[in-house]
């Protein structure tokens, strides 16, 4: 067995740093609100770490538009999301966020972003986080999104580590997925019924050390 060494930490942005979910929900409602499509909290659950394209296609119920007008749809969404974020700051923080990346930043670990969203920079950037960030892969960094492990291996490339040497931390089952494809360690943060494949699985990341998302066996 060759013993592992933990160089990186690639958290998932919406969900485990910052609750963007509230925000993308309240742009996708006033969409389906214009359009006429029921769309409701429960439902955007669903779109934890969906991309745009895929969210469009949720809402939409089976509803056929041409690709000119899904895209009409989407920047409209993205119009009122980003009207929405530019109000975030360092406060929106999740609970124990911001020790937890003091700590790692101390402890040498490297601090990664992998999120499927086209506007993670904007956001990070007004977290006022940006400057602990190592590497960030976006929703423009790679082709096939989660459950696919092409955006973690991409921020893995960029921090010049290798899968082994990555501990991911994530809210959505298919973001546990795509860790355990890509040959990393994840941590999953929420109930067990949506992130229960994970490693080890914590309610969030309030009171959390790095010895606490590090401490997993060295063999899987
Ligand atoms: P955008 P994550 C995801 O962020 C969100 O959870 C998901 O709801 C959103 O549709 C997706 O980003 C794309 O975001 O429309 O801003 O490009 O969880 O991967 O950090």
């Amino acid at each position: 067995m060759i013993p592992w060494a933990t160089r990186a930490v690639i958290f998932d942005l919406d969900g485990v740093l910052t609750d963007t979910a509230e925000l993308h929900f309240q742009a996708w409602k006033r969409l389906a609100d214009e359009e006429g499509l029921a769309f409701t909290r429960e439902d955007n659950e669903r779109l934890r770490g969906v991309s745009r394209h895929q969210s469009l296609e949720f809402l939409l119920q089976g509803r056929t538009v041409s690709e000119v007008e899904a895209e009409a749809l989407m920047s409209r969404k993205n119009k009122y999301y980003q009207q929405m974020i530019r109000r975030l700051t360092p406060a929106d923080l999740l609970p124990g966020v911001a020790p937890l990346l003091t700590e790692l930043r101390q402890a040498n670990l490297k601090i990664a972003i992998a999120s499927a969203s086209r506007n993670a920079d904007e956001v990070i950037e007004r977290l006022g986080i940006a400057d602990q960030v190592d590497a960030l892969g976006d929703g423009n960094s790679v082709e096939r999104q989660r459950p696919a492990p092409d955006l973690l291996l991409h921020v893995a490339r960029q921090l010049g580590v290798s899968p082994e040497q990555c501990v991911v931390v994530d809210d959505a089952a298919a973001g546990i997925e795509a860790a355990l494809a890509a040959g990393m360690r994840v941590v999953g943060l929420g109930p067990a019924s949506r992130v229960g494949n994970a490693d080890i699985v914590l309610a969030n990341l309030d009171g959390i050390h790095p010895e606490d998302i590090l401490a997993m066996k060295s063999e899987k």
